[in-house]
């Protein structure tokens, strides 16, 4: 779902990455770029316009955290718009106050109503819950055997009744037989149509009227693009809506139905479909389907971390330090532990300017043993010697390596590769580094 949003997103946001600095026209192509892919996912346009207008207003005004790249920024702000309009957070089913709960599934005819109620009856079992399905279905021929056998299938009661009975004598037998057998759950397959349809909408509105469901969920087909957004908004003003479930989430959608039903409905997504088979039914996460859609949950996952582990301040500072060439081993045992504070150190070594080059020149040389090491031998120095390191001489080197638990080999070592990396870092963060040095750094 969404490979082709997603595919032309990273292309606009790995066009951005290439640049070392935004201007606003840099920023304005980009999300000119963005409302096209948006459009051509088929996303509502007035849901892109204010998605657009959102962005950029970020863009101009959030709290720029220094640790991010400018595209990196642009990624963060993207993806916290996406999640605003599928609907910010996840929301789970209503439950009653006495059980059974009821949940009233409605929809077209081939929306995916009758597998999505035994799907959502499995999900419920599986979470430890007792449903008891409901066949009342009777303007559909076979929907009701249709339903039988998924029920035996699943190990899952099903109350149904014939063809000629009406609906609501179908629930509320069913709703007895929940009593009798202490269902917690009652999942109804309501009747459809072909088309919206005005007899339709009465029978669901009478229905609902009589059994008061504490959930009324319209199922729709995500293939079918804006023709979702809309019979949302008709079943929404017609019946009233508790939330939606979105079907064929699988197909090769545009995705455009999903990101645009809740803005224009009001009516939050609490599910989606996601296959044929009766376990292809999952909660909706406003974040997950985000970062999906973004193709890039790695990126978000740092920009997080950076975000939690960061102060933008000191790095503004410490960057400052490296240009002058000024970085000390107080600054270096700080920045240690800040990294080791956001996890694996290749993965960050991207992430953070200037100071990452020296990041990655210790884990190239070894790993979480060695970062150990060198914090010891730091924290066995006076302030004096982590401020000017040019002070220590071999008297100092011996008292700080027997400090350490180290030798005095291992003391010079770490001095020299210091030494070295501040030479680097200095050309890294005034772009003055060799590109093949630059690439071998990265590795
Ligand atoms: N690929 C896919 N197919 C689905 C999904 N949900 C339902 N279907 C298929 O859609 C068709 C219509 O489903 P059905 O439940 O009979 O629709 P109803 O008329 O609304 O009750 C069936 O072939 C289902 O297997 C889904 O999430 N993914
Ligand atoms: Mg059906």
């Amino acid at each position: 779902m969404f490979e082709a949003l997603t595919q032309r997103l990273s292309k606009i946001f790995s066009a951005l990455g290439n640049k070392g600095r935004l201007s606003e026209k840099d920023i304005d192509e980009g999300l000119r770029q963005i409302r096209l892919a948006l459009l051509e996912a088929d996303v509502n346009f007035k849901v892109v316009k204010s998605f657009l207008t959102n962005v950029k207003e970020q863009a101009l005004t959030a709290k720029i955290l220094e640790s991010l790249t400018p595209a990196q920024q642009i990624v963060k702000i993207v993806n916290e718009e996406l999640v605003n309009i599928l609907g910010k957070e996840h929301n789970p089913l209503i439950v009653a106050g006495r059980p059974p709960s009821i949940a009233m599934l409605v929809g077209l005819q081939g929306s995916g109503k009758t597998t999505t109620t035994a799907k959502l009856a499995l999900l419920l079992k599986s979470s430890g819950q007792r449903p008891l399905l409901v066949a009342a279905d009777t303007q559909r021929p076979a929907a009701v055997d249709q339903l039988v056998t998924l029920g035996k299938q699943l190990d899952i009661p099903v109350s149904s009744g014939n063809e000629k009975e009406k609906p609501l004598a179908i629930c509320r037998r069913a709703l007895k037989q929940a009593q009798e057998m202490g269902a917690t759950w009652v999942i109804i397959d309501t009747q459809g149509r072909l088309h919206i349809d005005e007899v339709m909408m009465r029978e669901l509105v009478h229905l609902k009227d009589e059994i008061r469901p504490s959930e009324v969920l319209l199922i729709v087909d995500a293939m079918t693009g804006q023709d979702a957004v809309n019979t949302a908004e008709e079943f929404n003003k017609n019946v009233g809506l508790t939330g939606l479930i979105l079907t064929k989430m699988d197909g090769d959608a545009r995705g455009g139905a999903a990101l645009s039903i809740k803005s224009v409905t009001g009516v939050p997504v609490k599910f989606i479909g996601t296959g044929e088979k009766a376990s292809a039914l999952e909660p909706f996460y406003p974040e997950r389907l985000a970062s999906r859609i973004l193709g890039m949950g790695d990126v978000l996952t740092l920009i997080e971390k950076a975000e939690e582990a960061f102060d933008a301040q000191s790095t503004k500072q410490l960057e400052k330090k490296i240009k002058s060439a000024e970085l000390n081993l107080e600054d270096f045992l700080l920045q240690l532990r800040q990294i080791k504070k956001m996890g694996s150190l290749n993965q960050l070594v991207e992430l953070l300017p200037g100071f990452s080059k020296i990041a990655s020149g210790i884990s190239e040389s070894g790993s979480e043993d060695r970062l150990r090491k060198i914090e010891s031998i730091i924290l066995s120095m006076t302030v004096d010697e982590r401020r000017n390191p040019a002070i220590i001489g071999g008297s100092r080197r011996r008292r700080i390596a027997r400090g350490s638990g180290t030798t005095p080999g291992d003391v010079n070592q770490m001095l020299n590769q210091f030494t070295q990396m501040k030479k680097l870092a200095k050309m890294a963060a005034t772009g003055k580094l060799p590109k093949n040095l630059m690439d071998t750094l990265r590795r």
